[in-house]
């Protein structure tokens, strides 16, 4: 159904440029992205799948850091410390969901570049575990990211990334830790559909982004708990990848409501709170900064999934 949107989108667009010799750049942006990545729900992988990806982001997380950040130990440091430094520059303003996109995306390239890993970044459906995240199958000890942290420091004690030390947060400290969890199936009720449907209402970016962030972001943060619920070194739990392509997921899904328009619908301040100085518009040629993990990238750069920078898209679960 994806596929079928995206050609009757690329027809359209086509029939338009040729019937009024209107807007080109949509049609040839796509034309470089031929061979979209599958981003699947983690729910519909195969064991095999899931053994892959899991295996890659332990790859990552034993991989040398190379992006020249002083505490970063590992690969995967690398990445929350691309989070950690500018998280109040990227959260509650305009940035929140092209920052994410980009981070997303740079996690995935890293896993496929630097482990071997072959598939897409896979989302975590979180709207059918709403309310239930302690039940569900990505805590699996085997076949998942492990379960619930136990005991007085909530550590993770089960599956791949049990006893793995971090080195990056909690929060803006580069201190080693472990990784924590504190499910909460109550906070997780903020992933559910009702929500997701409040924000596909919204008419514009400036209304759908804040939407996002409040609810459902807050359901996978919240639902997790512990490292997850840092709002500065949340990556440092591997299912921050899982829960932000989710919300990557419904970011698009709401662009495609609108297309080609809300590939260029972007607005907002540059900063959560008010500078002395006043308010600043943020726009779309505004620099999204990676620290040199990958190259900085534009917020034109990653409005199209389907552009020349990325190019993936996403299998409905
Ligand atoms: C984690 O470390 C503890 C203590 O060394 C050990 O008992 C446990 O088996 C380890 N767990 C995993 C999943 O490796
Ligand atoms: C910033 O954006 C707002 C809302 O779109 C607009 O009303 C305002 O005029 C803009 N400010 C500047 C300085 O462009
Ligand atoms: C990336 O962006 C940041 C912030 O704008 C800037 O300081 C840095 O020099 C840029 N890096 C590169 C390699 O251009
Ligand atoms: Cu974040």
């Amino acid at each position: 159904m994806f596929a079928s949107r995206v050609i009757s989108l690329l027809t359209v667009a086509a029939l338009v440029a040729a019937t009024f010799a209107a807007p080109a750049p949509v049609v040839e942006k796509r034309a470089a992205c031929t061979n979209p990545l599958q981003r699947k729900a983690w729910q519909s992988l195969t064991d095999a799948e899931k053994k892959a990806y899991l295996d890659a982001e332990l790859c990552l997380m034993w991989q040398k850091p190379s992006a020249g950040f002083p505490a970063a130990v590992s690969r995967f440091d690398d990445l929350v410390k691309a989070h950690q430094l500018q998280s109040d520059l990227v959260h509650q303003d305009a940035y929140f969901l092209p920052f994410h996109r980009l981070h997303m995306h740079a996690h995935e390239l890293l896993l496929r570049t630097e482990c071997g890993y072959k598939g897409a970044q896979p989302y975590w459906d979180e709207t059918s575990d709403a309310g239930k995240f302690t039940s569900s199958e990505i805590f699996d000890a085997a076949l998942g990211f492990g379960g619930d942290g136990t005991g007085t420091g909530n550590c993770i004690a089960t599956g791949p990334f049990a006893n793995y030390t971090l080195h990056t947060g909690p929060g803006y400290e580069n201190t080693a830790h472990c990784i924590q969890r504190e499910l909460s199936d109550r906070s997780s009720l903020a992933s559910g559909q009702s929500y997701i449907d409040t924000c596909m209402a919204m008419g514009s970016f400036a209304q759908a982004w804040p939407c996002i962030e409040l609810m459902p972001h807050s359901g996978g943060h919240g639902g997790v708990g512990g490292e997850m619920v840092n709002p500065i070194s949340s990556p440092g739990d591997p299912l921050f990848y899982m829960h932000h392509t989710w919300l990557d997921r419904v970011w698009w899904l709401w662009q495609q409501e609108g297309l080609p328009a809300r590939l260029k619908d972007f607005s907002g301040y540059t900063t959560p709170r008010k500078p002395a100085t006043g308010w600043v518009n943020a726009t779309l040629k505004d620099t999204l900064n990676m620290f040199g993990i990958i190259p900085n990238a534009t917020v034109a750069d990653v409005m199209d999934p389907l552009g020349e920078l990325m190019c993936f898209e996403y299998i409905d679960p």
